[in-house]
């Protein structure tokens, strides 16, 4: 009889190569010693650790997959374990690594000037500078197309209005990566750099969700943008959707991560909680929640390291990616509302970690497309019929 592994029921591990093996021993070392210790503090204060940026650029987290200017060079399949180590901690601290490297990082290595890579990643790898992405708008956001922040070329450059909302990192941010429309409608990308002229960048108070993340707003008025600062390298929305693509696909690994923790801290619960005479997880119906979370975890697991090995194959389709951000998120969502239920009265408690990542993964299985945007896409993809709009 061959052994199971309960924690890995399909052997993901010999799946992987040996250096991805050590980039994901060593990534959980590192936020199990160093991030875990300081989230709950974070997360009740609503406070972003910035410190945390110069640590990540230390492990070589940031623009890992990028192959220029010291950065680590790495597949997807090592970036998207890096994402779940992050996040089996907390989904804000997978944002503020995922906005850096694959939203900011990603597109002037992808579609910027040999000027603008030697000014920006050397410093947004290392977490000396922060980065943000700016599309969503307040009445632009499954449908950024309709956005209305808009490019006016001048002498020189461009005058940049408007309002982009929901920006991780911006309040800290050094750089923003922002997507407008030109005097001829279309998508460009601008570098904005903290100091220009009628740039601000307000925070969000009161979120219920990602609060050891910081989100904020990017407010243009009249900004003046050099023509250096256009990226030269995009002309339509799959610029950016580009960015998307590959952030989608980290957060298909992360949001797994934090249905991990939630199922391994709801069996430890009830395998030490004795109720009516017994452990809760001798139990039928605890039984049943354990292997439900088990089988989905480890389903999204093997489809997201599938994806990932057709990524570096570059023969991932974007739909790929959909339905694995869509399954991911709303799984984890579902695990990890069931992991607080198993807790009990605990389960509410910040102690016990897994309310943080019930009200964080709501978030998840909103950004970077929701949920049902997601089945949109997949639904377009199969019926070449468009759902979305008119
Ligand atoms: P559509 O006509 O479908 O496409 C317009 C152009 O874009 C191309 N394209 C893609 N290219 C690459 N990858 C993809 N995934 C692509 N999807 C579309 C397409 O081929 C076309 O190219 P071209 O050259 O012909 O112009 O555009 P649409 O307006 O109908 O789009 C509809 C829809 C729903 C698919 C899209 O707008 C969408 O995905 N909406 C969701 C918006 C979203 O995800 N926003 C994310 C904001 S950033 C964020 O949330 C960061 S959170 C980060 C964190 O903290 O971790
Ligand atoms: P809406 O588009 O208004 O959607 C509302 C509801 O309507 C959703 O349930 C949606 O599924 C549904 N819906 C929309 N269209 C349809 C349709 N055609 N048919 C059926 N249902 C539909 N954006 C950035 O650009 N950069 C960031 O760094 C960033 N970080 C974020 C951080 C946080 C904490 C949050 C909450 C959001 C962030 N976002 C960011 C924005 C995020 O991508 C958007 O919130 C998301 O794309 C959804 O847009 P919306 O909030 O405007 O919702």
């Amino acid at each position: 009889r061959a052994q199971f592994v309960w924690d890995d029921p399909l052997l993901l591990d010999e799946a992987l190569t040996e250096d991805e093996r050590m980039i994901r021993d060593s990534a959980r070392d590192f936020c199990q010693e160093k991030l875990l210790p300081r989230v709950q503090e974070a997360f009740r204060k609503e406070h972003f650790h910035r410190e945390i940026m110069n640590e990540f650029g230390e492990m070589g987290f940031l623009g890992a997959t990028l192959d220029s200017h010291g950065c680590a060079g790495v597949g997807y399949v090592a970036y998207g374990l890096m994402a779940r180590e992050v996040e089996r901690v907390d989904s804000g601290y997978r944002s503020a690594f995922s906005v850096q490297s694959s939203l900011v990082m990603y597109p002037i290595h992808a579609f910027g000037s040999e000027a603008q890579k030697d000014k920006y990643l050397p410093k947004l790898r290392t977490g000396e500078w922060v980065g943000c992405f700016g599309l969503t708008e307040p009445d632009a956001g499954s449908d950024p197309s309709s956005m209305r922040t808009r490019a006016k070329a001048v002498d020189g450059g461009y005058i940049l209005s408007g309002s982009k909302t929901w920006i991780t990192n911006s309040p800290i941010a050094d750089v923003a990566v922002v997507w407008a429309k030109d005097d001829d409608g279309v998508l460009r990308g601008f570098v904005l750099e903290r100091g220009m002229k009628g740039l601000t960048f307000p925070k969000i108070e009161g979120k219920f969700s990602l609060r050891a993340s910081v989100t904020g707003m990017i407010m243009m008025d009249d900004v003046f943008v050099p023509e250096e600062n256009k990226l030269p390298g995009v002309k339509s929305l799959a610029g950016p959707f580009q960015c998307l693509n590959r952030a989608r696909y980290g957060i298909a690994w992360g949001s797994l991560g934090a249905a991990e923790d939630c199922w391994h801290r709801a069996r430890d619960y009830t395998m030490n909680r004795k109720m009516f005479g017994k452990p809760l997880a001798a139990t039928q119906l605890i039984q049943k929640k354990l292997a439900d979370m088990m089988t989905e975890i480890t389903l999204g697991l093997h489809a997201v390291l599938r994806v990932g090995r057709l990524m570096d194959e570059h023969k991932a389709a974007p739909e790929m990616i959909s339905l694995v951000k869509r399954n991911n998120c709303g799984k984890s969502l579902d695990i990890a509302r069931v992991a607080r239920d198993m807790h009990g009265g605990n389960g509410i408690v910040d102690e016990y970690h897994v309310i943080r990542h019930v009200m964080n993964l709501e978030t998840v299985n909103t950004y970077e497309g929701t949920h049902d945007v997601h089945a949109l896409i997949l639904g377009r993809a199969q019926t070449g019929l468009n759902a979305f709009g008119g």
